[in-house]
């Protein structure tokens, strides 16, 4: 399968990596190998007074809590992943133009196959949390473990710094790279060279890899991150469009896992190699010996990090709500400013000519009576009822929401399983509702509330902060792309709320109503995926 997933790139791959080992042979046989020890930089890290400096505490912990944290980020971002297994380098995700898929299922043409049909099951035991359409609680993971990933790289940067070892990581002179070619071709070439002691200088490729996982690797994939917000991309459009759309960012940061991946079986196998008793004592420890202790100590080390996998996992199924509270608790100061702040209002700047030729549909289409007897006279019967906290309920037919205005505005959509698309939405702004119906100041909290039904049954439903319907762009669509709200989209009228995630903005609206507060509806937690499958209230990320 795997080998079938890749067959297109197989010629890329040969490319990266055997042109240069076949270059290192070349070189050898031509003009012999150098000398028997590896290059090194030319910088060893001293103290001031001028004694060779090892690991400090800061850096072998901070080695283990970052170990800690990236697993748990990548297992949870293959979770994430496999909600939507397809990777493109366009903003339309039609299917057949992504450039690689973790599914074998070609899309059906002939029916309805929405993206929640197309999400795949992945194993616990790669992924966290695992099993099927998870992404709220593999998002929870991702983002709190996250903070620990980005606290842990911040601190250590800091110390590399403060402490004067950067010179370490960083390259002072572009011989490295002369140097760094000369080590790899004894490796290459399996004439494995001396190593300089690990524990005070590193060889030029080793100095290469390491800078390149710290300084770049990591900030890119904090960076392509970002770039997959609704709210951040939509009050910045030219931001994502660095990294080649929402798209591209989403791509990248998946290579960019495997950059991670790459780097660690290189690291691992190199630890293991080349002293695996001394490397240990290095970093766990801090020493320079060859005694066992810090080998055993470090296995130890790794038995509680695969402990965290399983402990991860079992909470993320036995107390699904607490991962979710935390999840909600630590992201809540940047919500906060992005809800208020008039910076990251709405301001995308797409066109006619940026429409997807494709827009996946999700969701379960409603099938009840009141809905086929809502079709069967072409919306005629249909009315919304406006109600709840405001001075004047109104029950509104299709030709009175027409009669209100027309407010339209072309935007990218973004799912929480990854996928999106730009449609041009046209309706009436939440804004010209509002000052229908005049909600009373009581009123904080709106609701919608569906004809469908969530993925398992009840109501769907989801809310909004007044504060977020107010902005611009934020529309009751009775219109995509010129045409009528096609029914799979949303018929006869559904939310288009661009600061946040497509999983807010509720299809076949059949009810608002204002609200102080969303504890009092559903099981309290502000929509039927937050409630049914732990998604966040305010998905502005
Ligand atoms: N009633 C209802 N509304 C819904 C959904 C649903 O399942 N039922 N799915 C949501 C999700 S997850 C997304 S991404 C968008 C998709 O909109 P689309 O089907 O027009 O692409 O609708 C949202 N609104
Ligand atoms: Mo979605």
């Amino acid at each position: 399968m795997v080998v079938i997933l890749l067959r297109p790139y197989i010629i890329w791959l040969v490319i990266v990596v055997a042109v240069p080992i076949l270059l290192a042979w070349l070189q050898v046989l031509v003009f012999g190998i150098h000398s028997a020890s590896a290059p090194v930089s030319g910088i060893i890290a001293s103290a001031p007074n001028g004694e060779p400096r090892g690991f400090p505490v800061w850096i072998r912990w901070s080695h283990f809590a970052n170990l800690f944290f990236l697993f748990l980020v990548m297992r949870s971002g293959l979770s994430i992943l496999m909600d939507h297994p397809r990777l493109y380098w366009n903003n339309d995700c039609t299917p057949g133009t992504e450039w690689v898929r973790f599914t074998p299922i070609d899309v059906p043409k002939d029916r309805l196959w929405t993206a929640k049909d197309d999400a795949r099951y992945i194993s616990p035991l790669i992924a966290l949390p695992g099993y099927r359409h998870t992404p709220g609680m593999g998002r929870s993971w991702h983002f709190i473990s996250d903070y620990g990933f980005i606290a842990v790289g911040v601190i250590y940067v800091g110390m590399l710094f403060i402490s004067g070892q950067w010179p370490r990581l960083i390259p002072t002179s572009w011989a490295i790279v002369p140097y760094a070619w000369e080590t790899f071709v004894h490796y290459a070439t399996f004439h494995f060279p001396a190593e300089p002691d690990g524990y005070y200088a590193y060889n030029a490729l080793q100095q290469l890899a390491y800078f390149g996982v710290v300084f770049v690797l990591a900030p890119l994939s904090i960076l392509t991150g970002i770039a997959m917000s609704p709210a951040i991309d939509n009050a910045f459009p030219w931001y994502p469009r660095i990294f080649g759309g929402r798209q591209g960012a989403r791509s990248i940061h998946f290579l960019l896992l495997c950059g991670y991946v790459a780097f660690t079986i290189v690291h691992v196998s190199l630890v293991f190699s080349t002293g695996v008793q001394r490397n240990f004592n290095h970093i766990v420890l801090g020493t320079d010996d060859t005694r066992s202790l810090g080998l055993v100590l470090g296995i130890a080390g790794l038995a509680i990090v695969v402990a965290s996998w399983i402990v991860a996992h079992v909470v993320a199924w036995r107390y699904p709500r607490m991962i979710q509270r935390l999840h909600t608790m630590l992201i809540l100061p940047l919500e906060r400013v992005m809800r208020t702040s008039a910076r990251f209002n709405p301001a995308e700047r797409y066109t006619r000519a940026d429409l997807s030729p494709y827009f996946w549909a999700n969701g379960k289409m409603p099938d009840s009576d009141e809905w086929n007897r809502l079709v069967a006279d072409d919306f005629r019967g249909y009315r919304l009822r406006v109600g709840g906290l405001v001075e004047s309920p109104r029950d509104l037919s299709l030709a009175q929401i027409r009669e209100l205005g027309h407010d339209e505005h072309v935007s990218l959509h973004h799912c929480i399983q990854g996928w999106s698309g730009i449609a041009q939405w046209g309706g009436i702004s939440m804004g010209r509702l509002i000052a229908l119906v005049k909600p009373l100041p009581s009123a904080r909290v709106v609701a919608f509330f569906s004809t469908g039904e969530g993925t398992f049954g009840g109501v769907y439903y989801d809310t909004q902060r007044l504060e977020d319907v107010v902005k611009p762009e934020c529309l009751l669509a009775y219109e995509m792309n010129d045409a009528p709200l096609p029914q799979v989209h949303g018929a006869p009228i559904r939310l288009r709320v661009e600061n946040q995630l497509g999983f807010k903005m509720v299809k076949w609206i059949r009810e608002i109503r204002f609200l102080e507060s969303e504890k009092t509806i559903g099981e309290g937690h502000g929509g039927v995926n937050e409630d049914q499958e732990y998604f966040d209230l305010l998905p502005y990320i």
